[in-house]
């Protein structure tokens, strides 16, 4: 039993996750709140008295180019010191026993990198890609990065290696979501609030092609209604009763 879900409901999803069925997982910045790390709409906030939205847009960056990679940098510094949590270590492990999974996240934190898990997408980039605002340069750098770095090959500007609001998904990120989740047969939507566009949207395109969908959530989202399971608790706690 966790918290108030019916162990019958949790027994169904597990039953789900077995044999050769094709799972797609999307998760949010609630798998990573039990390790630290603040979420995005959550009580908690995300820093001072700015709206993560003010500050991961370009604008806000052309503007205000240190005041956003202070933002970054700040985020850089909390999350390197936060480990993975039963949650993203639950999805490592059932990427190990279900021959055909795909983990999407909306995280930048890397954590579910450092759990274990390998076969997954980050769709909105990584905390720890830097990228030229002007050449190709890109790079994944764990350094202390206090001040807003230049180009090494063009002496430009580096910005965050994230997708910002306002800005469209890498084109091969997206096609790769929509072809697997157009191919899945269970939709598990982990950890979200489901605001943002396109991540918003997968579990309609699953639907679409008849695949179960699960929502595990501390509350209750804008999609809950429109999925077959919602289990309602902390992800630390749910996912390793689905992977056990
Ligand atoms: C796009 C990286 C199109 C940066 C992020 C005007 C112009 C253009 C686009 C738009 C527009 N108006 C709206 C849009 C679409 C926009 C959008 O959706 N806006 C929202 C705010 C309305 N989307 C975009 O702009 C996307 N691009 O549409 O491109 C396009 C095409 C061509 C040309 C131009 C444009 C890009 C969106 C990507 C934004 N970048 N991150 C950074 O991190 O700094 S999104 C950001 O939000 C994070 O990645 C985060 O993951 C994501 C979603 O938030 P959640 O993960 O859901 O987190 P949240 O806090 O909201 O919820 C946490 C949940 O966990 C809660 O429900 C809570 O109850 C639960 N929880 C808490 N603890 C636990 C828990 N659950 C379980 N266990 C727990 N312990
Ligand atoms: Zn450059």
């Amino acid at each position: 039993m966790v918290g108030n879900i019916v162990q019958a409901e949790l027994e169904m999803v597990k039953a789900l996750l077995s044999g050769d069925r094709r799972v797609v997982v999307l998760t949010g910045a609630g798998v990573s709140a039990e390790s630290g790390v603040p979420t995005f709409r959550g009580r908690d906030g995300l820093w001072k008295h700015y709206r993560a939205e003010d500050l991961a847009r370009p604008d806000a960056f052309a503007a205000h180019p240190e005041l956003v990679w202070e933002f970054y940098n700040w985020r850089r510094r909390l999350v390197a010191d936060c480990r993975p949590n039963p949650a993203h270590r639950a999805l490592a492990a059932m990427e190990r026993q279900i021959r055909n999974f795909l983990l999407i996240t909306q995280n930048v934190d890397g954590l579910h990198v450092r759990a274990g898990s390998r076969k997954m997408v980050e769709m909105h980039g990584s905390l720890w890609q830097v990228r030229c605002t002007v050449c190709t340069h890109a790079r994944e750098d764990f350094s202390e990065l206090p001040e807003l770095p230049d180009c090494p090959v063009c002496g430009h500007l580096l910005r965050p290696g994230v997708v910002w609001f306002g800005e469209p998904l890498t084109p091969g990120v997206l096609k790769l979501a929509i072809e697997q989740i157009g191919k899945a047969d269970v939709f598990l939507s982990v950890g979200t609030s489901n605001m943002v566009q396109p991540a918003a949207s997968f579990y309609q395109l699953a639907k679409d092609h008849g695949a179960v969908t699960v929502e595990i959530n501390a509350e209750p989202t804008p999609n809950t209604g429109f999925m077959d399971f919602a289990l309602h608790g902390p992800a630390g706690e749910i996912l390793p009763e689905l992977a056990a």
